[in-house]
């Protein structure tokens, strides 16, 4: 009978354990609704979890035809029409800009080149951040973070921002 009461027992914590461990888990996707300065809907970027890192599926419209730099900023936060609410690059490796630099910022990633159409359907790997809240390097962090299209093209190499121009689209990265 004792035995049988703590093997009850240990059940019962096991099963209380239970939500605190699909918490942890709960975000393998997020999502970036996009809008121009304008509020125009520019398209989505859908965020999924991967064990090679975070795999950014693009799907956009009415880009500008041309080269543009594409990166995750550090605040949560899309204020048209400048957008310089979303703060610099997201670096929580305390990093200097651009892959020709070094390893870059963990919010950096390739130019974008739309075509005339303006539309524009690709996927990236971006192996130096996280959805996993509990990383220091997760984009999913207090304040949140937003994904960013530069009017121009970033030279992976000039700090803090790639020489990259303006920022005309933005998304806050959501669960
Ligand atoms: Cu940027
Ligand atoms: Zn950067």
């Amino acid at each position: 009978m004792l035995r049988c009461a703590s093997l009850l027992a240990a059940i019962a914590i096991a099963i209380l354990s239970l939500p605190s461990i699909i918490s942890v888990e709960a975000a393998e996707t997020a999502k970036a609704m996009l809008k121009d300065a304008k509020g125009e809907d520019m398209g989505s970027v859908s965020l999924k979890q991967t064990s090679a890192g975070v795999l950014l599926q693009l799907s956009l419209k009415g880009v500008p035809a041309g080269e543009h730099a594409f990166h995750i900023h550090a605040v949560g936060k899309c204020e048209p029409p400048g957008f310089e609410s979303a703060g610099g690059h997201f670096n929580p490796g305390n990093a200097h800009h651009g892959i020709l630099s070094g390893p870059g910022h963990a919010g950096d990633m390739p130019n974008l080149h739309a075509p005339a159409s303006g539309a524009l359907d690709l996927e990236v790997l971006n192996n130096a951040i996280t959805l996993d809240k509990d990383k220091p390097n997760s984009v999913l962090h207090p304040g949140g973070t937003a994904i960013i299209i530069h009017a121009g093209k970033d030279d992976y190499m000039s700090d803090p921002a790639g020489n990259a121009g303006g920022r005309i689209i933005c998304g806050v990265i959501d669960e």
